[in-house]
Parts: structure tokens; C-alpha cells; sequence
């Protein structure tokens, strides 16, 4: 037997380092790497199933192709023969933006970006604008540092207090729990703000419980404590930009307004922001939950001013950690964009309605790899519509997803042991790599090779290097000059960012164009669909601890029973519901079979299901939501959404 090791491409903060048993070339077990300085030791349940996932006989093994209505395996160069038809034709006829291509991070790795070198080779696709993700709060940090930087990991080991801010660890972010832990067992206090009774709130020294969306309102009205108690750090706060059109937006904001938008009493409100302001330093890790509303990326923004306000910014212990951009310019440009000669984008959270109505060129093909949209963008019957719309679609996956489900023609990939790769992450500053291990089964390619391969065969630019590792060596290239940084290297373990911070702008420069800090000072708005009669209940769809958005639940036994709808005793009791019994869960996008569930852990006036249940196993939370731009990004604002539930 054979250890190797290995990184986690999931899209999740941890990135965790793996140790890859390998006997008679087959994957027999994977565990934590215990030399990894995030990972040390453990996986979540999603790492342990790699391997059943890898090894599910569900695995799409040969490109098909639709024919009649049913699925045909086709060879590979006759299916390379039908897409190059197909989109030589639609760039000659509508010009090379009438292609849409979507791409996600289903897994990642470096070198996956060669899928976009392919779209700028064929002349510069349509894309999304914005993200699906983490949009909003992204511009927001965009707007007030310049660009996002977070502090290490253990630097919460400086704090003397953190802040959970819509960040659920024990859910999401696994391996940062010890780091609070072992923070706790030093003297910090926790703060827990979140409409849910998370894990960590049980132990938390104060949990804010705000109404879904509000969390600006408490921001805002937080400093106005902190200013009123002269708590503020004047000197550095002073030194930022808008700070004194901030104050007056903050002198208007009362207590008692805030009580009434985030049902959070005024008390409560006034022991968060003295918390905050006197135990020093602090840290705010933010979640992405409260930036998916209308009014997300604004309610980021005052949270980064709460930061600024009381000089937690480039601190030991400090911080408004939301994600960072350290690793841009630090490889070769895999995706190619000089080659594009055109480029187009349509904005994300209205992607489906964008598809339909565009024009100039219209959409005439969809092309969608490590993603999975028809599941997990917001309104899927639009999206479905969208999809049927283009005419023709490809997909790269290695499951027959809900967006394959729509494909004309659907590409098999390999899972990641069976490739080479590079695993960046934007939560945290370690670097690793992918080897591949074993076999891919039957005619399953890396995504970069089926890329490659499919430039070539159009004659495309751009695709002179013929191997992964020669792309991966042509990528690495600078940091190698400037670091020595070697795929030997890195194979022998995660390498640290050889120029990540100890704290996030510790040296006080931002990258905006003045150089300062920027503090919000714009008005503060509400959600986008606020309660109504017919639809009472803010619907929160959050991520599920044991998968990943829409991955593994494939895998489960119970996958085709419905989604359990997390719902307070009192909502419950005013329906007529019971544990356990079937009911219905409708928005004015469409309707869900769910199971009800009845816990204390949701607030009244809310409901819970978590994402990610296969549409064509009766799942499919997003035929529920909202599509429409919030405020910045454009995010995606998933959670600024009313529902009711009825018993079925
Ligand atoms: N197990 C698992 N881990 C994952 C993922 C996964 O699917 N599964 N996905 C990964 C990805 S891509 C991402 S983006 C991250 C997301 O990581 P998180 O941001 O932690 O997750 P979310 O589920 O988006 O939102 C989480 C929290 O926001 C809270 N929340 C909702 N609305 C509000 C609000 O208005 N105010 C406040 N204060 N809190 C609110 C929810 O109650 C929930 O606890 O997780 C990553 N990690
Ligand atoms: N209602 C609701 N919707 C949400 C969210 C929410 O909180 N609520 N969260 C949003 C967030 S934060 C995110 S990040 C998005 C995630 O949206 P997606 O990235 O679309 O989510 P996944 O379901 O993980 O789909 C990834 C797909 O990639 C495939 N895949 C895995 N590895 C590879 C590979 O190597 N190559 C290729 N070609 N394919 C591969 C998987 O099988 C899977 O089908 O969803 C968003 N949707
Ligand atoms: S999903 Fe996240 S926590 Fe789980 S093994 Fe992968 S990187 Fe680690
Ligand atoms: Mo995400």
C-alpha cells in the first residue's frame, strides 16, 4: 500500500490536506492529514466520502448524447465532431457571445480555468456577472479596503473576542473550530449573531438574534452605542474617508428604530456594541448568510464600519474577515483572456431572465462545467425555461445532475484523485496539491484535457502546451522564480502563501483610490419582499453540514423523501402542524413538498430548509426563491424570500 497526499477541491474554506491509501491501484481509504496546519488530522463527513463517491456506480463513465428523448454513449471524437459543428456554426452566424459558458466550483483547482481559456480561444463567450456566492459582500469589502484580505486562522488565538457573524463553523468551516476553542480556552468571549440557534451559539457569551436581513439595522445602530459611550477609536476613524457623513447616518439610526427592524430589543443591541468596543482586540468572521438579501452588501459594509469605528482593522486579533484575493497575479494567466476578442456578461442572480431576453446576439448554447445551475440558481423554473431556450447545451459532470438532465450532450470527468491539480482557496492562505492516484474509470477525462482537446479539434489559438503538468509547470512559473515554488514542493505538503499577512492590512495602506479606509454612509434599506399576509415567513435555505450544495445527496438512501422544513413551535401551532407530517412550502415562485420539523433553533417568523435536494428526486429548494440584483456584486440574495406552509 501507498500513502499519498492529497488536498480536498471542495468549495469550502478548509481546503484540507488528505492522506490517499492507495492498494492494488484502487482508493481504500482517505483521512486527515495530521502535518496539515489547518486540517490536523480529521475530515468532515464529506472528506471520509470521497471515496463512495468516486466509487458510486452512478458515475457517468461515456460521453452521451440525446437521442429520441434517451440517452446514447457516444465515442469522444464524435462528440469533440458534434459541439465544433454546432459552434463553428453559431459563431459564424451570431458571433462567438451568442455561447454561454458557466462555469462553478463543484471542484476546484488551478487548472480547471482552462475551461475559460477555451470560451476566450473560441473568441470571448457570454459569462455571469457577479457571483452566486459571496457577490455582494465581495463588493462591499471591494468598496471599503480596496481589496479583501483576512487575517491567518490562528490569529484568533490574539482576540479577545470573536464574532460569529452569520458564520456557522461547526456547519461550514469545520477546522476553524478548534482555532475558537482553543481561543475560548484563552480568555476570548464569543459573540453569536444569527437569526439560528447554531451549534456555537449554546456556548456563546451573547447570541443576537436578529430578523433574517436586518443585520445593517443592528450594525448601525451598534455604533451609535459605541459613539454615544465614547468607545469609538476617534483617531483612526477620523483618518478614514466619510467619517464624519457616517456619524450623521449613525446619529439618525436610534435604538429603538432598530429594535422595530430587527426585533432584537434595544438592550440586547446596547450589550452587543459594548462587548464589541471594549474587548479588544476583536474579530468579525463573516458568514455569507447575511449578505443573501437585497440589502446584503451595504449590511457588509456596516459591519466593516463597526471594524473601523473601533480600530480593529490591522490589529493582531483583529479583523473583518471575509475572504482574500492574494493568490491574483501570483500564477501565469491560465484563462487566457488576450485571446477573447469579444466578451459579454449577464448578471447572475438574474441569469435565467438575461439568457431569455438577450439579444445581440441571443443565446444560441449553453456550456456548463463544475456547476450545477438548474439546481442551485434562484428560480429554477426560469432557469429551466432559460435552458431549454438555447437550443443546445453541454454539460461536464460526472453525475447526471439536474442541469445535465437538460443537456443535448453530457462529457465525463474524472474525480480529482484521478487528476493533477493545484488547490487555491480564497478563506485561507495554504496552497495545495492534487495527485492523481489511480485510473479514471472507463472514458472519464479531466475537465482540462477535454478542454484542450476540444480547442484543438476547432483549431482554436492559445493551446500550444499539450499536457496538465506542462500547464501546471507554464502556470507556476513566477512563483517558482520569485518563490521556488515547486510541484515537488508542494506535493510534500501545503505550502503557506509566502506573503500572507500576519494580520489583514497590517501595514495600514488600502488599495482604494485614496488610500483610506472608505466608511458606508448611505441610507440604510430593507429586504426586497418583505412578510406579507399570504406569505408571512422569511425562508432561509442554508448549506447542509454533510453536503455540498448540491453534491452527495445523490448518494444518500433517503434522497427522494422530502426536505425536512425546519419551523418553530409557534408557527407551527398556528398552522396545525406536527412533527413529522408532509406539508407544502409555496412562494409566489412555485411550490415544495417538505416534511415539517418543529425546533426552537429557527425564530418565529422564519423557516429553514437546507439546499442543495435533487430536483428530479423531489427536491429543489431554488423553485422557491427570489431572482432580482440586490444592492452590490450583484450578489445573490437566495434568503430574500417569504413563504407559507400548509399541511398538505
Ligand atoms: N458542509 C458544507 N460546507 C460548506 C458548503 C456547503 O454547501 N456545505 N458551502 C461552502 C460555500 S460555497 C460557502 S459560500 C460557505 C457558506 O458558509 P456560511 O456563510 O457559513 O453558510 P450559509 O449557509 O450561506 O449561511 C450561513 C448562516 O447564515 C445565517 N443567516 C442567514 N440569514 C442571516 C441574516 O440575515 N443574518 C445573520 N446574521 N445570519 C444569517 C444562517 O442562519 C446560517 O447559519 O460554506 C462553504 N462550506
Ligand atoms: N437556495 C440556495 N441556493 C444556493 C445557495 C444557498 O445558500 N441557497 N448557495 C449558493 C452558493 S454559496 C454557491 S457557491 C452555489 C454553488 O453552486 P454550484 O457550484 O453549481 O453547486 P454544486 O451543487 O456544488 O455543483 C457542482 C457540480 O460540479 C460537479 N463537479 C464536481 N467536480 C467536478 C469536476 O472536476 N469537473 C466538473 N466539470 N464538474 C465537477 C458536481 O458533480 C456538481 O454537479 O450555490 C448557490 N445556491
Ligand atoms: S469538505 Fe471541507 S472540511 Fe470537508 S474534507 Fe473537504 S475541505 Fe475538509
Ligand atoms: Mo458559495
Amino acid at each position: 500500500m501507498t500513502i499519498y497526499k492529497s488536498t480536498c477541491p471542495l468549495d469550502c474554506p478548509d481546503t484540507c490536506g488528505m492522506l490517499v491509501h492507495v492498494e492494488n491501484e484502487k482508493v481504500v481509504k482517505i483521512e486527515g492529514d495530521p502535518d496539515h496546519p489547518l486540517t490536523r488530522g480529521f475530515l468532515c463527513s464529506k472528506g471520509y466520502r470521497h471515496l463512495q463517491r468516486m466509487y458510486s456506480s452512478q458515475r457517468i463513465t461515456h460521453p452521451l448524447v440525446r437521442k429520441n428523448g434517451s440517452w446514447q454513449a457516444i465515442e469522444w471524437s464524435d462528440a469533440y465532431d458534434l459541439i465544433a459543428e454546432r459552434l463553428n456554426h453559431i459563431k459564424q452566424q451570431y458571433g462567438s457571445t451568442a455561447v454561454l459558458l458557466h462555469t462553478g466550483s463543484g471542484s476546484g483547482g488551478l487548472l480547471h480555468q482552462l475551461d475559460t481559456r477555451f470560451g476566450n480561444a473560441y473568441g470571448g463567450m457570454t459569462t455571469p456577472r457577479g457571483s452566486i456566492c459571496w457577490g455582494s459582500g465581495y463588493a462591499a469589502q471591494e468598496a471599503d479596503f480596496g481589496m479583501l484580505q483576512i487575517h491567518p486562522w490562528s490569529d484568533v488565538l490574539n482576540s479577545r473576542l470573536i464574532v460569529l457573524w452569520g458564520r456557522d463553523p461547526d456547519t461550514t468551516n469545520l477546522h476553524m473550530v478548534p482555532f475558537i476553542k482553543k481561543a475560548r480556552e484563552k480568555g476570548a468571549k464569543l459573540m453569536v449573531i444569527n437569526p439560528l440557534q447554531i451549534k456555537m451559539a449554546e456556548e456563546a457569551d451573547l447570541h443576537v438574534r436578529p430578523l433574517p436581513g436586518t443585520d445593517g439595522a443592528l450594525a448601525l445602530a451598534m455604533a451609535g452605542v459605541i459613539i454615544e459611550e465614547n468607545l469609538h477609536n476617534y483617531q483612526f476613524a477620523r483618518s478614514c474617508a466619510n467619517y464624519h457623513s457616517y456619524c450623521q447616518l449613525v446619529k439618525n439610526f436610534s435604538l429603538q428604530k432598530a429594535e422595530e427592524i430587527t426585533a432584537v430589543p434595544a438592550e440586547t443591541i446596547r450589550r452587543a456594541a459594548l462587548m464589541y468596543a471594549k474587548c479588544k482586540p476583536a474579530s468579525i468572521l463573516f458568514g455569507y448568510g447575511m449578505q443573501r438579501y437585497a440589502n446584503g452588501g451595504n449590511t457588509v459594509r456596516y459591519i466593516d464600519a463597526l471594524a473601523a469605528l473601533t480600530g480593529n482593522i490591522g490589529i493582531p486579533g483583529g479583523g473583518a474577515n471575509y475572504a482574500h484575493q492574494l493568490w491574483h497575479g501570483f500564477f501565469n494567466d491560465l484563462a487566457g483572456k488576450h485571446l477573447a476578442e469579444k466578451e459579454r456578461t449577464l448578471a447572475t442572480p438574474t441569469l435565467a431572465e438575461e439568457i431569455i431576453n438577450a439579444q445581440d446576439p441571443p443565446i444560441k448554447a449553453i456550456i456548463v462545467t463544475r456547476s450545477n445551475p438548474v439546481n442551485q440558481l434562484p428560480n429554477t423554473k426560469k432557469v429551466l425555461q432559460a435552458f431549454k431556450s438555447a437550443g443546445f447545451v453541454v454539460v461536464v459532470d460526472m453525475f447526471m445532475t439536474d442541469t445535465a438532465e437538460t443537456a443535448d450532450l453530457v462529457l465525463p470527468c474524472t474525480y480529482f484523485l484521478e487528476e493533477e491539480n493545484i488547490i487555491i482557496s480564497s478563506w485561507n492562505y495554504y496552497l495545495g496539491y492534487v495527485r492523481k492516484v489511480v485510473e479514471p474509470p472507463g472514458q472519464c477525462k479531466p475537465d482540462p484535457v477535454i478542454f484542450s482537446e476540444l480547442a484543438r479539434h476547432m483549431n482554436l489559438p492559445g493551446f500550444e502546451l499539450q499536457t496538465p503538468r506542462q500547464w501546471l509547470e507554464w502556470a507556476l512559473k513566477p512563483a517558482a522564480e520569485k518563490y521556488g515554488l515547486t510541484i515537488e514542493k508542494l506535493a510534500q505538503g501545503a505550502i503557506r502563501h509566502p506573503a500572507a499577512p500576519s494580520a489583514a492590512w497590517e501595514n495600514g495602506k488600502f488599495k482604494t483610490a485614496d488610500g483610506k479606509f472608505q466608511f458606508c454612509s448611505q441610507e440604510y434599506q430593507g429586504v426586497y419582499e418583505p412578510p406579507t399576509e399570504e406569505y408571512p415567513l422569511q425562508l432561509i435555505t442554508a448549506h447542509h453540514r454533510a453536503y455540498m450544495h448540491s453534491q452527495y445527496h445523490n448518494l444518500d438512501k433517503n434522497s427522494s423523501q422530502p426536505m425536512p422544513v425546519e419551523i418553530n413551535p409557534l408557527e407551527a401551532e398556528k398552522r396545525g402542524l406536527s412533527e413529522g407530517q408532509l406539508a407544502v412550502i409555496k412562494t409566489p415562485r412555485g411550490k415544495l413538498k417538505v416534511k415539517v420539523s418543529i425546533t426552537g433553533r429557527v425564530p418565529e417568523k422564519a423557516a429553514l430548509i437546507y439546499q442543495g435536494r435533487w430536483l428530479k428526486s423531489g427536491g429543489g429548494v431554488n423553485l422557491l426563491t427570489p431572482d432580482f440584483i440586490p444592492d452590490l456584486g450583484p450578489g445573490t440574495p437566495f434568503y430574500d424570500c417569504h413563504c407559507q406552509i400548509e399541511a398538505l
